[in-house]
């Protein structure tokens, strides 16, 4: 049995990390209190992978922070939310308001030492850790700043665990000063996390707004309705190391699939399919209708154009799916045909499968992509990042918590390396010498 330990960080962090573990005990039949309400052996084969069995009750791996001690008195008093321990409900003194300086240098240097205690507390109650998942917004002061700092710490006590990060990019549409300082937050956070995770999956609220409205037909989504998309996708990456099925998949097992090189870490995530109020009950599908609709532009949870790159590799994650052979086959040609990996790999398509379903639903396939499509983002963010620093607009608070200049230069050096090594690898020319391959894409999606 892997267990792993979650770590949510930030407003943002800790009500993703509300949302996730209602999912999961939803998933594992467990009530409010932890407690095991369900009747299949399943549910309870690996639940030790997010839970420690007590006498009473299950209790989540989990570790909650947040400066703003606001957002963890709300979450110990959140009555349908009980199986963590209060000892791993961390606060600081106030919000860092938005500055990274502050969650990384300051406030948050002062809080740190009480994470590292909870998570060193969590691995001895573990008997054999696989790693960690942090979730936590780029935008935010705490969830970027202190975020990456738990991440270097991590990484710096435990070398050889795996470490996910769930990133919550920021939205497109902020106040000048706003998009200004999460711009700041995001470069500094991306060159600490190419350095320190093995897994960044990234989506961003444009485009989960986008898919409330569209596919989950909801006219006003707010970020709890996001929060349940995120929830469903990254629960289900870890569906296969939680339930029963074929061709299973750990979390390290997903990273060597997906990333030939350890630098090239950064992925984008998809789920088919999304509008799960229709796909539920009895309803069947054919393989071409599940396919068409995971290579749809709206299966896709980053606000960019899905195939502009040929793709590197590939993760799917299905469950629930009976005609698990031939999805795999017919993927499997429908990616030769359409020629949208890079050719210096040969395998770059993995699968694995988890017999139990989702909840509410009879199916559904989540996905991690590898491709020079994450370059969108982040050579936005370099771009605004530049465009700021070269005027020094908005950099007083972060020099006056102590940062240098300096340190700005150098996560931008290090971003415009990854985008180039990325671009490299994925050959720019041969996509778009394939005339064939990007008109097909951009028409049809
Ligand atoms: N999907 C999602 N996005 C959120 C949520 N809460 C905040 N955000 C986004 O996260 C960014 C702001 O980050 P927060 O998490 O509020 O900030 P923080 O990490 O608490 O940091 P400070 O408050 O600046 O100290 C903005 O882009 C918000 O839209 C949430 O529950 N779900
Ligand atoms: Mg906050």
């Amino acid at each position: 049995m892997a267990e792993l330990v979650s770590i949510f960080v930030g407003e943002c962090g800790v009500q993703m990390g509300t949302n996730y573990f209602k999912l999961i005990a939803q998933e594992h039949q467990l009530n409010e209190e932890g407690v095991y309400v369900g009747e299949q052996d399943y549910q309870l084969e690996n639940i030790k992978c997010l839970y420690e069995e007590t006498q009473e009750n299950y209790i989540s791996r989990s570790i909650f922070c947040d400066l703003d001690p606001k957002t963890i008195e709300t979450l110990k008093t959140n009555e349908t939310m009980t199986n963590f321990r209060t000892e791993n409900c961390i606060s600081g003194n106030k919000t860092s308001n938005g500055n990274w300086a502050t969650g990384h240098y300051t406030e948050g240097a002062e809080i740190v030492s009480n994470v590292q205690d909870s998570f060193r507390n969590e691995i001895e109650r573990c008997d054999n850790l696989l790693g960690f998942q942090i979730f936590s917004s780029l935008g935010g002061g705490t969830g970027s700043g202190l975020g990456s700092l738990i991440a270097s710490k991590v990484r710096e006590e435990y070398p050889d665990k795996m470490l996910y990060n769930y990133t919550i990019l920021p939205e497109s549409k902020n106040q000048e000063r706003n998009a200004a300082s999460m711009n700041y937050n995001s470069v500094l956070t991306y060159h600490q996390l190419i350095e320190n995770s093995d897994a960044v999956i990234m989506y961003n609220n444009d485009k989960l707004d986008l898919i409330s409205r569209e596919k989950l037909e909801l006219e006003t989504p707010n970020i709890f309705d996001y929060n349940t998309i995120i929830s469903k996708h990254a629960s289900g990456i870890t569906s296969t190391m939680r339930f029963p099925g074929k061709l299973n998949c750990d979390l390290r097992k997903i990273c060597v699939n997906l990333s030939p090189f350890p630098r090239l870490h950064f992925f984008e995530p998809s789920m088919s399919p999304i509008n799960w109020t229709t796909f539920t009950g009895d309803q069947t599908f054919t393989i071409e209708e599940l396919l068409s609709d995971l290579m749809h532009k709206t299966s896709f949870l980053l606000n960019f154009e899905p195939f502009k790159s040929k793709q590197i590799t590939t993760q799917s994650i299905f469950r629930g799916i009976n005609q698990f052979d031939q999805i795999e086959n017919h993927f499997s040609e429908l990616v030769k045909k359409k020629s949208m990996y890079i050719s210096w790999i040969k395998n770059n398509y993995n699968c694995a499968y988890s017999k139990i379903p989702p909840l509410d639903q009879n199916f559904n396939s989540v996905h991690l992509w590898n491709s020079a499509n994450v370059n969108q983002p982040l050579l936005q963010a370099v771009d605004v990042f530049s465009n700021n620093f070269e005027q020094k607009k908005f950099l007083t608070p972060y020099l006056d918590e102590g940062m240098y200049e300096m340190e700005f230069t150098e996560a931008k050096s290090n971003l415009v390396d990854f985008i180039s090594e990325l671009k490299q690898y994925t050959t720019a020319q041969e996509i778009e010498s394939n005339s064939d391959y990007s008109e097909e894409y951009s028409e049809e999606y």
